[in-house]
């Protein structure tokens, strides 16, 4: 038998290797350990929750950021040689990015923010996003632990926009930020094992995502949107494709995005969509919901 091969940072690994998320979302503890077959890896992976596939051509291109290879490979009984890779956990599986709904007090017009959401996530919103950009501590706090009661049973994450506060607070799910917001790097620090999720405009803002180790970005705007002022330059089809290609981590596109654009966007390789006017301004959000599930195909 022929020795077996060297390990190195260029083996080819897959993007999202720990896709079998439990339902909780967030696993126990920061990192495990993954054997992979190799030299050419299979699509299988064992890890200490269970087994799970890796996408078929995904392959990550500039390493898991805080990944490292085990220094000797085993052979095993079979042929196949093993490395054991420590990466960092998977606390979102891609598919719970599929329709991420961000809220905005204006467009409930005077609906109950928990009804809407509760009907939301009846209709095949997969994640909510707390994003209220007036409130202060304390009416958010209680919104964040009154839409927790009802996105907790539904396994449905709850992200709390810019707040970090916030989140540690209520025990919500994960937090949301941008470039003017608490540094990522700090909040990464601080928001522990929850989800941290980072606005994306620029291969600079990428940059910056990877290195403090977001679950995943949002990328956009990708089309023009009013409900956004301060939003930055659209980013349009090709600027969406060129940032979700380069992002080792599950993206959602955001910004602008209708029924009539959201195949094509999701045709550029996000995860997923968020969406705050065409959910929130149709009276209808479990129906608008439905209508935006079908339109992924999802
Ligand atoms: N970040 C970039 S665009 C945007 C945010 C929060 C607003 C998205 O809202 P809409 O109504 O879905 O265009
Ligand atoms: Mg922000």
């Amino acid at each position: 038998m022929s020795p077996p091969a060297k390990p190195s940072q260029s083996l080819t690994i897959p993007r999202f290797p720990l896709t079998a998320v439990p339902a909780r979302n967030i696993f126990p503890c920061s990192q495990t350990s993954v054997r992979s077959s190799g030299p050419s890896p299979t699509r299988r992976t064992t890890f200490a929750g269970g087994v799970a596939e890796w996408p078929k051509a995904a392959v990550l291109k500039t390493a898991v950021p805080q990944g490292t290879v085990g220094s000797n490979p085993t052979p095993s009984a079979s042929g196949n040689v093993f490395w054991t890779l420590s990466l960092p956990m998977a606390r979102l599986a891609p598919e719970q990015l599929t329709l991420y709904l961000a809220t905005d007090p204006d467009l409930l017009r005077g609906r109950d923010l928990v009804r809407t959401v509760t009907e939301a996530i009846a209709g095949g919103v997969t994640i909510v996003q707390l994003r209220d950009k007036r409130a202060d501590g304390g009416p958010m706090y209680e919104a964040a632990c009154r839409l927790l009661a009802v996105t907790r049973p539904a396994g449905v994450p709850l992200i709390i926009n810019d707040r970090l506060d916030v989140m540690l607070a209520s025990g919500a799910d994960g937090i949301h930020v941008g470039a003017s917001d608490l540094p990522l790097a700090q909040t990464r620090e601080l928001a522990g094992d929850r989800i941290v999720g980072y606005s994306v405009n620029t291969p600079e803002d990428l940059d910056l995502a990877i290195r403090c180790g977001a679950d995943y970005i949002g990328i956009g705007p990708a089309f023009p949107t009013s409900t956004k002022p301060d939003a930055r330059a659209a980013l349009g089809l090709a600027g969406l494709r060129r940032l979700a290609g380069a992002a080792p981590m599950p993206t959602v596109a955001i910004g602008g995005i209708s029924l009539g654009n959201c195949g094509a966007t999701l045709a550029c390789g996000v995860a997923g969509i968020c969406v705050i006017s065409a959910l929130l301004n149709p009276d209808d959000t479990r129906a608008a919901a439905q209508r935006f599930r079908a339109a992924l195909g999802a």
